[in-house]
Parts: C-alpha cells; structure tokens; sequence
C-alpha cells in the first residue's frame, strides 16, 4: 500500500543496463567526465544567480551591461535586470559582427526536394527586410504577431525579425485549425498573421492561408496579413488586409538595427494545453530565454564548429523555438531544416537527409522512433549514417525498447543518446546526459543540467525517500523558466506555484534513483493507482511495446469497484491480426515483465492511437473512452478526429 510520503511501489521498471560515453568521445567533449560535471553543477547549485551572470557577461552581446543578475519576487523571476540585449542581435549580428558571417546559418530541404542554403550574414539581411516590412505594416514593440507558416527559413526568420523590433512572435503549429488560431489571436490580442499559400505534406498542400481566412473572420484584432508565396496557390487576398511577402518584404530595406530591449522584454508566447480545456499561452522574455537556450544546446549537443545539427521538431513547438532557432543559433550553428514528413516520399527520407548532410547531431521524439521501428530496419540500414555523433530525444520518455534501436540501428552503438526532460514552460533543456560526461542507462534522462536545482516531493511538498517516486519540482530559479501565462498571473501562481509553496511545479512524476538518475513516470494525472501502488502508464507501455507484436501502446486507469482503478490499454500492432489470444497473451506479457497488479483488465487494439498534433498520446481521451464516458475538453490538438470516433464506437 502507499504510504503518505509518496508510495512506496511506485515504479517496478528495472534498467540496469549502464552505457558510458566511449572514451574517444569524451576526450573530444566540452565537458569530459563525470567529475567535472559534478564539479559544475555543485558550483552552479551553490549560488544559481551567479553561475549565470557569469556566462550571461560573457555570452551575450550587452548593448548596456546588467547590474543584477536576479530579483525574485516569488513567482515572479526578472533575470539580469537593467540590461539590454536582443536575442536576434545575438542570434545573428553578433555572429557577423566577429568575423563569422560567412559561416552557414541555415540549410533548407523543402519536402518537394528545393533547397536553400542561408550564411549568417544573409540571414542578417533577410531578417533586416523583414523586420522593416514589419514595421511598415504598423508592428512595433509590444505587438503581437501570430506566425502560421510551414516549415520553411521565413519562418525562422519572421521570428527573428520580431525578436529584433521588440515584437511578441505566438507561433501557431501549422496543422491547427482556423479556431484554433482565432483563439490563440483573440487571447494575444494579435495585431498581424504572418503565413504562406500552403506548405507541403505528403506530396500535397496544405492550405494555409485558407485556414487562416477562417480565423480571421473571428480576430477583430488582427489588422493585416503577410503571405509568403510557397506553394504557388492563388489565395484569396482581401484588399487592404492582406499583403504578399515578396511584395512587402522582398522590397524592403536592409537597414534595420536590432533594437537595444530590456532583459525582460516579452520575445514569445507559445501556447500548451493544460489540464483544462483553454491552452495557456506561455511567455517568455529576452535575454533570459535566449542565454539559457543557447548554454544548454552547447551543452546537451556538445556543439562543436564542424557540426550539422538537425532537430526535426517544427517551430510550432518548444522544441522548435528553442532548438531549431535560438538555442542553434545562438551558438553559431549549422542548423538544418527541413519542411515535410519523414515518409514521403519513402519511409527513409530522415536517413537519406542525414546520408547527404552529413548529420552530425540528430535530435527527434519518441513516436518518431516507434514509428521508425514499425517502418522496418531495411529503410535505416540501406543508408551511411556514419556521420552521426550524438542522438537525442524529446517530448516523452523512450521505452528501454525503442532507446536500444536507435542506439543500434540509427546510432551504430557508437553515439551517446541524449534523453532530454524538459517542457514548453522550462523554455530549454533541464536534465540530459550531457554525452561526454554521464553514462546513460535506457529510459532516464539521468541527470539535471548545471544551474538546474530539481526536488521529488510528495503532496505535502516533503522530500520523498531516494528511490520513490514523487511530484518533479525545481527548487531555484532558473534563466529560461515561464515569465507567466498571457494575460493571466492568477493562473500562473495557481497551476505552477500554489500547491507546492516555493517550488515550481513541473506536473510530472518522477522517480531518482541511488545513483543519482531521473525518471520520468509521465504526467501527474497519468499515474495511475490500482490497490493502492502507484503505477506509471510508461512502464505499462514499455512492458507491451517490448512484446513483438505490439508497435505502440496507451495506458490509462479507468474506475473499478475493488481496486480504485483498473489498467485499460489501447494497442495499435506490428503485422499481426488481433485475435482473443493475443489478448491473453499480453495480459500475461506485463504480468511477466511488471508483476500481477500491472496486469490490463482492458485490451483494445486499435488502428491507430488519438495523438496531438506534437504525437502525443491523448490520455485523457483514452480515459474517457476506457470508462465510458463521453470525451470532454479541449479536443482542438487532436491529430485525426476520426480516430477518436472509431476508438467510441469500439470498432477497430
Ligand atoms: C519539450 C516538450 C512537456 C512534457 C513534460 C513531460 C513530457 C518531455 C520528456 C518527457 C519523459 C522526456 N516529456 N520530455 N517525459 N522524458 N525526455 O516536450 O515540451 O510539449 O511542453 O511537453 O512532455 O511530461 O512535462 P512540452
């Protein structure tokens, strides 16, 4: 039974399985051992604003230098107040600046198979002209510009060009509907959309400017509308509203000095669901955001001057913000992009890139992995993937399983797999392995990054016994951390503040083990309590993806009468038909790699799992249908309504 301290079963996964970094990897490595990254992190944890003020001093360009590194007003953070930067100067100028405008910013691969290749100094002219363009349509410290566009350089650089006027950029997933994006507007109170005619999925457009339309009938606020020309649609453009791109912007000036902003100058918002149905609109500021960006990206990635960095993430996520534009950046990276999906126009089309980029670091998510896996082996090991050097991943935990194929198919059992914990409200990287330092073990994301302070505490906010599983708080400030929820303090103290006094609230559970590593059990509300153990929906999850047959699974709890909750689970198989024997037979798989209490009452195999648009898996949907009940909240993420009805009318 649990005790009162935080449970006492509160996970049974089991992974003794240690990789340490192969010596001539950490030889070559910023930082090189686990030594030295104890060194740094007990210096760092001993007085966190000081740590980095240090590296913010050095870093950052400083139009005027700060004169304190922190004022905390709890839980309101003002990191190096009295100075100003820019995070576009730093991302770009500053490059120029010192002697590397010539060095590569971006490498484009648009899904058709187009290109583009960008140098720091033509970025800087770009982002110039759209910054001007900016202006003249009336955008200027403050506002708010919304940014639905495909995964194209314009939009790395509309971003950038906010950031360099002091406009807050709310980028909006290009796969949201028109709702959606008039939400998000009427909430930011946005002034100016800036999208294209459509990008391209699948061999096929997508008609964004047309979903925009939608939105903008319901946005009083939104005064214009700058149309990049991608796809070679003819849209339809309202007289006086809308504006195309290559006219506005390809003639503007490439005069635009970043402008000197405040530290805590507003750089983004960037909406997440909750536990609610009304997704919040994170924010994040300047000089923060950007330093704690670009710091961790060299130390996750190890950045090194001859890399090719690619996150496949989309700008419309976190990922994207801090690891496709600014962290990279930031840092002086080769940063590749690329605008489709990872199956068109074959299932091999990520290691065909990374074979012909020559990919050095490749950092992608878990249901990307699994996916992968499904595709077939062949796919990877028809290409040279020699090139790699660091693996990573982001956005849920990795099964033991899917982590031991990219280790070896993708990986060639020579690159570090970074396991990367972190969320859109953390604004960057929180615990990872950095790949020359920490021996990695399958599933942990290992161990909090220098600077980062984090404490499992139960719901009392006590300390929880080592090895026992709790809620993930951060006990100290930290420079990339939320400034608040839009519009909405209140919201911000109640969700991340209230029910732990004095620490943030990550709403995750997790687990640290003897050794000092993480583990992440998946979201508060997803841990599930049958007879009174803890149980955590990954390990369930693991268990089933581990069996052959199984390509992904969902667990959720669902009421029971004896034992509080009982274990439901949705599987989606490899090449195999469903049959009762298959049921039976998983049923036993988990009570053989988990023990009998983790065993599923429910097994529904399903063509495909109810995702959000970013993959993840909607629990709180599957729950619903698991006991039920009728799907309730906010539903506008989901990646394919018609799953969902299938998953209701029970049929598979
Ligand atoms: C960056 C990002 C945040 C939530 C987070 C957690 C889950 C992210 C994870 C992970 C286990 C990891 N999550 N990374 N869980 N291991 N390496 O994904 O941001 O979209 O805000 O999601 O995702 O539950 O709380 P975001």
């Amino acid at each position: 039974m649990a005790d009162e301290h935080g449970g006492e079963l509160d996970t049974v996964m089991q992974e003794s399985r240690l990789f340490p970094p192969p010596a001539e990897f950490s030889a070559g490595a910023r930082i090189k051992s686990l030594e030295e990254y104890q060194q740094l992190w007990d210096r760092a944890a001993a007085d966190p604003p000081k740590f980095w003020a240090d590296i913010a001093q050095e870093e950052l360009h400083w139009f005027e230098p700060f004169t304190e590194a922190l004022r905390w007003n709890e839980p309101v953070a003002e990191w190096f107040v009295g100075g100003k930067t820019n995070a576009c100067y730093n991302c770009v100028d500053k490059h120029v600046a010192e002697g590397r405008g010539d060095r590569v910013a971006i490498v484009w691969e648009g899904e058709p198979g187009d290109e583009r290749t960008l140098t720091y100094a033509e970025l800087q002219t770009e982002v110039s002209k759209c910054a001007n363009a900016l202006k003249s349509l009336g955008i200027g410290l403050g506002d708010v510009v919304s940014i639905y566009m495909p995964m194209t350089p314009e939009l790395a650089i509309a971003m950038l060009a906010c950031a360099r006027i002091g406009a807050v950029h709310s980028v909006i997933f290009a796969g949201f509907s028109g709702e959606a994006i008039a939400d998000r507007n009427n909430d930011a109170g946005a002034k100016l959309v800036i999208t294209a005619d459509g990008g391209w999925r699948r061999g096929k457009v997508l008609p964004l400017k047309e979903t925009v339309d939608e939105a903008l009938a319901k946005s009083p606020t939104v005064e214009h509308c700058l149309v990049l020309k991608r796809a070679g649609d003819a849209p339809n453009m309202q007289e006086g509203r809308d504006v195309w791109w290559h006219d506005v912007v390809d003639t503007a000036s490439d005069e635009c000095p970043a402008a000197p902003l405040d530290s805590e100058t507003p750089l983004f918002i960037l909406y997440t669901s909750g536990s609610t149905g009304k997704p919040k609109g994170i924010k994040h500021t300047s000089a923060g955001y950007t330093l704690y960006a670009k710091k961790t990206f060299e130390w996750v990635f190890d950045h090194r001057d001859d890399d090719v960095f690619w996150c496949t993430a989309d700008c419309g996520w976190i990922t994207g913000h801090s690891y496709v534009v600014y962290g990279p950046l930031a840092a002086g990276a080769k940063v590749l992009m690329y605008e489709g999906a990872p199956d068109h126009p074959a299932g091999d089309r990520f290691w065909d890139i990374v074979e012909r980029r020559k990919v050095t670091v490749f950092y992608t998510a878990p249901t990307a992995i699994r996916a992968f896996i499904k595709w077939g082996d062949e796919l990877v090991d028809k290409h040279d993937l020699s090139s790699l050097r660091i693996l990573g991943t982001v956005g849920e935990g990795i099964n033991p399983e899917a982590w031991m194929w990219y280790h070896k198919k993708v990986g060639g059992e020579r690159c570090p797999i970074v396991d990367t914990w972190w969320q859109t409200e953390t604004g960057g990287i929180m615990m990872s392995p950095l790949p020359g330092a920490i021996p990695t073990k399958p599933g942990s994301c290992t161990k909090p990054l220098p600077g980062v302070v984090p404490a499992i505490v139960d719901d009392h906010g006590q300390p929880v016994h080592p090895g026992h599983g709790g809620w993930l708080t951060i006990t100290q400030p930290w420079p990339g951390m939320l400034r608040g929820i839009w519009g909405d303090m209140q919201r911000y103290q109640d969700v991340y503040w209230s029910r732990i006094p004095g620490k943030y609230l990550a709403g995750d559970n997790a687990r640290c083990d003897q050794d000092g590593y993480y583990w992440i059990m998946g979201r508060i509300d997803d841990v599930l309590n049958v007879s009174g153990h803890r149980l955590s929906t990954i390990e369930i999850e693991s268990a089933l993806v581990s069996h052959p047959a199984v390509a992904e699974a969902a667990a959720v709890g669902r009421p029971h009468d004896l034992k509080g909750e009982a274990v439901a689970v949705f599987i989606t198989l490899k090449d195999v038909d469903p049959s009762e024997e298959l049921r039976e037979e998983l049923k036993h798989h988990v009570r053989k790699e988990i023990g009998a209490l983790a065993q599923p009452e429910d097994i529904r195999f399903t063509g495909s799992l109810p995702k959000t648009r970013s993959g993840k898996i909607m629990r709180r949907l599957l729950k619903d249908i698991a006991a039920g009940r009728e799907a309730v909240g906010d539903t506008t993420t989901l990646e394919d309504y018609t799953v969902l009805t299938r998953l209701r009318s029970g049929k598979e």
